[in-house]
């Protein structure tokens, strides 16, 4: 620090369970808190011109409320809803005055960036319930087995994906050290792959029918694990007939993969005594990604991939400890019930409404119809794609809200944007983290900085919000799985008086393995010394899992009998950077000298066929719409593939890619065409396109 502001930012390893280590947007924070990439330091109103002008925030919570309190009195409280994006993930005390918020004003309607993205799991989740015990972690497996992510550049690992949330890179070193072999499927040669023993590199789009072909050998030459499959599933009898017609040489042929290759992959899963599997985005985002997900974690529960009665727990939580039960929890097919959306027949999953259903829950002709959105760290405009459709209806809301440090393209449309604080100067607790590290760690940390004079911290705004509205708060401690309403303990913010972040930390830490005021001692954080945990037995009569129930059995069958869409030679594949998290850190300095553009990447070969060369300027056209970009060799890619990242460039690209930096890849997707049933999940990976080289004038 240097006169009230930060100066540099360096990764302490003294308590942190993955030693010292700072990601590139850890250091670009920096820059960022103090005014880089145009942060919001004050709030803004639009005027009735349509310009933005800066507003107090006392004014601004004033005037939102009103409007809150009126459409609530007049259309009651489903007309209100609330998305919490990514930037919403990161910051404790917000998130959890927001869920406060939205149980006790009692909408329905909470949307977020998970079905936007991995909902794919939550599907799954309600469809064939889950191991309460959780996955093997990768360092105790013989067999690792990731599909479709790249955890060594997104750090995403446990508990979907396959890696350690920390530095991934010493989470593979380290497994692969006590002998775990790692299978890798992704249509790119990743920055992961270069822990990988086995990696199978299909057409994206096909995981449902690899990972059925796994199963069908597991169950072909009788290798799965029986006794977990007795114990704990149904539907075995219903699996096998569903993946019988997913031969290992159909899938083969599906995928464009060596039928070697799957047969190698269910021949080491078969064999091993200890496996994970799981997946990133890469199958939850391309076709049919519901039954891909479900096959995934079928084959997981054919291998028994899940923690076992007296299997060592490596972390079971320090702010909150739970004991783990070696128990199957059935599916809960949440969404088959009330509440459901308006537009569509479908219902919640975890208590979240489908993201890809707010344009349409906007615009129905419909009493229940949302009219008013708080968007809380998030673009949701840009993360639901097709512009053409979500936009107008964006634009048909009361009262759009943004609470958000930077001006984004959904915040372009709000009537008010109000300017958060960032996490050097705010009150944090390691609640996200907790059960996630690799061993038990915990961490309080105050503000190092101040905030800027015109930002709110996140939980404040909705603290004020409630408070204006006269809306009772409970502060809770929830997490996800957990009804807002049973939990028990909760401090009552009904009052006037505006919390203390500090005692919401310490109520947060009253059942913590190290006593708050540890925490307080050591900002650097504590890992205690906990007594070895072990998984016991299930408590009392656990439920099952269900392999292959009819909706899942009717979509394999649909997938066995589909055609390879032929009309366009290329499949749009997604991919992510290092130097910036979707929307955010995009502008900094090191994301924009290496990104100028989101660059569209292709096989060196497929260019040399379609002549184009390094840096040409191309058209990349889906059924949906086209964006214009400069192509890119890299040869880690399979034939076949384009590759780009999303959230660059403006909601709306003009005809010049350079001035917009980048191109919205949103704008190939659809919102009405191709939506997967139950979480309508927009196909954000395996689209079809054509490229083509156009002269730029
Ligand atoms: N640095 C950085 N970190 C991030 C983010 C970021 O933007 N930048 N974003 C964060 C967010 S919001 C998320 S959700 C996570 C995502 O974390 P990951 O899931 O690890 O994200 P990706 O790197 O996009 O990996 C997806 C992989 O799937 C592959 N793929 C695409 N289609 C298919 C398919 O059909 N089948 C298979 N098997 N593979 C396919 C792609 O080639 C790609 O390598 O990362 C988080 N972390
Ligand atoms: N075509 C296509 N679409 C996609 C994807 C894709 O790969 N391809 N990926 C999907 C996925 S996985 C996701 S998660 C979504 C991402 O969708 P979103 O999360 O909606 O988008 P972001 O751009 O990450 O928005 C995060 C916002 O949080 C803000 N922020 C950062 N810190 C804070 C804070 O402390 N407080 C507040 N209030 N705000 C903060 C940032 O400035 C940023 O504007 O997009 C989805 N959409
Ligand atoms: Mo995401």
């Amino acid at each position: 620090m240097d006169e009230g502001r930060m100066v540099r930012a360096r990764p302490d390893g003294t308590a942190s369970p993955y030693g010292a280590y700072l990601c590139p947007k850890g250091l670009a924070a920096v820059d960022f808190h103090n005014g880089a990439e145009n942060r919001l330091l004050q709030s803004l109103a639009r005027q009735p011109d349509g310009t933005f002008a800066p507003v107090d925030n006392d004014a601004a919570v004033d005037a939102i409320a009103a409007k809150l309190k009126a459409l609530v009195a007049e259309h009651g409280p489903r007309s209100v809803a609330v998305y919490h994006g990514t930037g919403a993930y990161r910051c404790v005390l917000g998130g959890l005055m927001e869920r406060a918020f939205v149980a006790a004003l009692g909408t329905p309607n909470f949307f977020s960036t998970m079905t936007i993205d991995q909902s794919a799991k939550w599907v799954t989740m309600a469809r064939l319930g889950t191991m309460a015990s959780g996955k093997n972690a990768m360092r105790d497996c013989d067999v690792a087995l990731l599909a479709g992510g790249n955890p060594l550049v997104t750090h995403q690992g446990a508990p979907y994906a396959v890696a350690e949330s920390g530095a991934p890179a010493r989470g593979f070193e380290a497994a692969r050290a006590n002998g775990c072999k790692v299978i890798l499927v992704d249509p790119r040669r990743t920055e992961t792959a270069r822990f990988a023993d086995l990696l199978i590199q299909p057409l994206p789009g096909h995981d449902a029918a690899i990972f059925a072909a796994i199963a069908h050998i597991l169950l072909r030459d009788g290798t799965y694990d029986r006794a977990f499959v007795e114990k704990w599933c149904n539907g075995l009898e219903e699996l096998r007939a569903a993946v019988a017609p997913f031969t290992p040489e159909m899938a083969a042929a599906r995928a464009d993969v060596p039928v070697e290759q799957i047969e190698l992959a269910a021949k080491w899963l078969g064999e091993a005594h200890r496996v994970t599997t799981g997946s990133g985005t890469g199958p939850s985002f391309s076709t049919h990604s519901n039954a891909n997900d479900h096959m995934i974690e079928v084959v997981n529960a054919l291998c028994g991939g899940y923690r076992r009665e007296g299997d060592r727990v490596r972390n079971p939580g320090t702010l909150r400890t739970k004991p783990v039960y070696e128990m199957a929890v059935s599916p809960s097919r949440s969404f088959e019930r009330d509440p459901k959306c308006v537009s569509e027949d479908t219902g919640t999953l975890l208590g979240e409404m489908p993201s890809a259903l707010l344009p349409a829950e906007i615009m129905a002709d419909h009493p229940d119809r949302i009219r008013a959105l708080i968007v809380f760290g998030g673009d949701p405009l840009m993360a639901v794609g097709d512009p053409a459709v979500a936009k107008p209806a964006f634009e048909h809301l009361d009262l759009l809200v943004s609470l958000d440090c930077r001006m984004n393209e959904t915040a372009k449309l709000a009537d008010y944007v109000i300017a958060s604080s960032q996490p050097f100067e705010r009150h944090e607790i390691s609640i996200p983290g907790d059960a996630l590290y690799p061993a038990p760690f915990a961490q309080y940390t105050r503000p190092v900085v101040e905030k800027p004079a015109g930002c709110l911290h996140d939980w404040e705004f909705f603290w004020a919000l409630a408070h204006r509205m006269g809306v009772p708060l409970t502060f809770k401690f929830w997490a996800y799985g957990l009804n807002f309403a049973d939990i028990p303990e909760g401090l009552d913010l009904s009052g006037p008086e505006k919390p203390d972040p500090e005692e919401l930390c310490r109520f947060l830490a009253a059942g913590s393995a190290v006593p708050f005021d540890e925490l307080l001692a050591h900002p650097e954080g504590v890992r205690p010394d906990m007594p070895e945990q072990f998984v016991q037995p299930a408590p009392a009569a656990g439920g099952k899992l269900e392999l292959m129930p009819p909706d899942v059995a009717d979509e394999m069958a649909i997938i066995r009998d589909e055609q390879e869409e032929a009309a366009r030679p290329y499949r749009l594949i997604s991919r992510r950077i290092l130097h910036a998290i979707n929307g955010a850190y995009r502008h900094s300095r090191e994301a924009k000298r290496r990104y100028p553009v989101n660059f569209a990447y292709m096989n060196p070969d497929d260019m040399a066929r379609d002549g184009l060369c390094e840096g040409d300027a191309v058209e990349i056209a889906s059924d949906d719409g086209m964006v214009r970009t400069q192509v890119k060799a890299e040869d880690r890619l399979r034939p076949g593939v384009v590759s780009m990242t999303h959230m660059f460039g403006p909601l709306v690209s003009t005809d010049d890619p350079e001035a917009d930096e980048g191109a919205n890849v949103g704008q190939l997707c659809s919102l009405t065409r191709v939506l997967e049933p139950v979480n309508f999940m927009p196909r954000f990976s395996a689209i079809p396109v054509t490229v083509q080289a156009y002269e730029k004038h």
